[in-house]
């Protein structure tokens, strides 16, 4: 990646594609007289928004809106222009062309976050949390997302950090002054406060699994054998007809997914082929190897039966076939057609296949009844509350030096306990302030910073 600190950058920064505006931006030293270059207006000198015309010499180009922010109190912490234009491939490639031809370069991907962060405008963790909020699929990870960009996160980081790095002081003194231990810190004081530090790097720890949910979603998937339903259920549940139904078993033959917002977490419902026990069919049997792959890929089953029929061997062969298969993760037993004539009950199924269950439910795909309450009990699986909003994001490289850095806690307090060997500790508590410190991209080396701007998109 040329993450160079000098030079002034321009690219598109809103979507690709044709819409009413498109926001072009500059960055750099040079951007206001980029632009002073290209843009002609009759606005008063000193507004900071100025209306005019983007000219190719005395050819006008469009007409647009310019916005000026002045350094240091600007995204990038640089003199940073936006240029509103009409959302046109066509006009977008000409205006850049013409900061290019006048000095600007293309941006690399990331490149304005990047200048933001070496400029000291955010952290790495709340530079990293931009590209979770754009990439957010719900309000609730969105939410998450700027709670980051706030610096909620990065303020719990800074905190456990600083009193550590104040521990470690008294722990060198005591290291320099052996005999004065009454003058510094009593090693029980020591140790009750590595208690709290670990307390707290263990609770952030602890938002991953949300974290994940938040920004991945979960996967549902339905199955049962033929013509339970399992089609109608995934159109019921989507609110409109995206598999075939029909009364003819073996009606879907492939994997169907589709993406809902479920109590502000992304779940993906797949709908499966229905497996029975004498398939012959080569399309069928195929199907089958789908479903199976489907189901071992899914967070959690929905196990789908007709409960206007009595079990028959289809069911038992999926049950064996779950049996068989070893999956750790919850089933859920969902009884449809619960507006027909009860047949079978929760306690048949449990009786007769032997499995446990999660949760039973009675639903009717045809009227959609306790559909509602299946997506509550999916919420809850995900462990994300409807009305909590105070949600953090812990990314995968969070949370190993989280991990690392309680680990090096532990040790900490566990070699200071033992009152003879003081340097070791001191040494891990360093480790710990080391690992907190990369969280927030104190210290960070090049290559990490470059492989994780170069995940954003270009214009971020
Ligand atoms: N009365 C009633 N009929 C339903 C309900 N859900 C599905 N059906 C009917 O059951 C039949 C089978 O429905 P599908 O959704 O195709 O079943 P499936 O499990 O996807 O079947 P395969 O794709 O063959 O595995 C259709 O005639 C549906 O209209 C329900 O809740 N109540
Ligand atoms: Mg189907």
């Amino acid at each position: 990646m040329n993450y160079l600190k000098e030079g002034t950058i321009a690219a598109l920064s809103s979507a690709v594609g044709k819409s009413a505006i498109a926001v072009i931006r500059l960055s750099g030293e040079d951007s206001f007289q980029i632009t002073d270059k290209i843009f002609k207006t009759c606005s008063t000198p000193n507004k900071q928004v100025k209306h005019g015309y983007i000219m190719d010499g005395a050819e006008k180009k469009d007409e647009v809106i310019c916005t000026f922010f002045k350094a240091p109190n600007t995204y990038t912490g640089e003199n940073l222009v936006e240029i509103s234009v009409h959302g046109n491939p066509v006009i977008i490639n000409e205006v850049l062309n013409l900061a290019y031809k006048n000095g600007a370069r293309p941006a690399e991907p990331g490149e304005f976050t990047y200048r933001a962060f070496l400029n000291g405008k955010m952290d790495l963790a709340e530079a990293e949390a931009v590209c979770a909020l754009i990439a957010s699929k719900t309000e609730k990870s969105a939410k998450a997302a700027l709670n980051n960009i706030s610096g909620e996160f990065s303020s719990k980081i800074k905190n456990i950090r600083d009193a550590l790095i104040n521990l470690i002081a008294f722990m060198e003194a005591n290291l320099d002054h052996p005999d004065e231990d009454i003058m510094f810190l009593q090693r029980d004081e020591k140790l009750s406060r590595l208690d709290s530090y670990i307390k707290e790097v263990q609770n952030l720890l602890s938002f991953y699994k949300t974290s994940k949910i938040l920004q991945q979603g979960i996967k549902a998937a339905i199955i049962g054998r033929p013509n339970v339903g399992k089609s109608s259920l995934l159109n019921t549940i989507l609110g409109k007809n995206r598999a075939i139904v029909t009364d003819i078993a073996g009606t879907t033959t492939d994997v169907i997914e589709e993406t809902i917002n479920c109590r502000g977490i992304p779940l993906t419902i797949i709908d499966t082929a229905g497996i029975r026990q004498n398939a012959k069919n080569p399309i069928e049997l195929l199907g089958r190897e789908k479903t199976k792959e489907a189901a071992s890929t899914a967070d959690i089953l929905l196990w789908l039966f007709d409960s206007s029929s009595k079990l028959n061997q289809d069911d038992i062969k999926i049950a064996d076939f779950l049996k068989e298969s070893d999956y750790n993760i919850p089933v859920i037993c969902v009884l449809n057609k619960s507006d027909l004539h009860l047949k079978l009950s929760s306690a048949d199924i449990s009786s007769l296949l032997k499995l446990t269950f999660s949760a039973f439910l009675a639903v009717s795909a045809k009227t959609a009844a306790g559909i509602e309450e299946l997506l509550n009990e999916i919420g809850k699986f995900a462990g994300v509350s409807d009305s909590k909003n105070d949600y953090i994001m812990i990314n995968s490289r969070h949370f190993t030096l989280l991990q690392n850095a309680l680990e090096s806690l532990i040790k900490t307090k566990h070699i200071l306990s033992m009152k003879d060997a003081d340097e070791i500790a001191c040494f891990e508590a360093v480790n710990a302030q080391t690992a907190l410190n990369e969280i927030l991209g104190i210290n960070a080396r090049q290559d990490i910073l470059d492989a994780i701007f170069s995940t954003f998109c270009i214009g971020k």
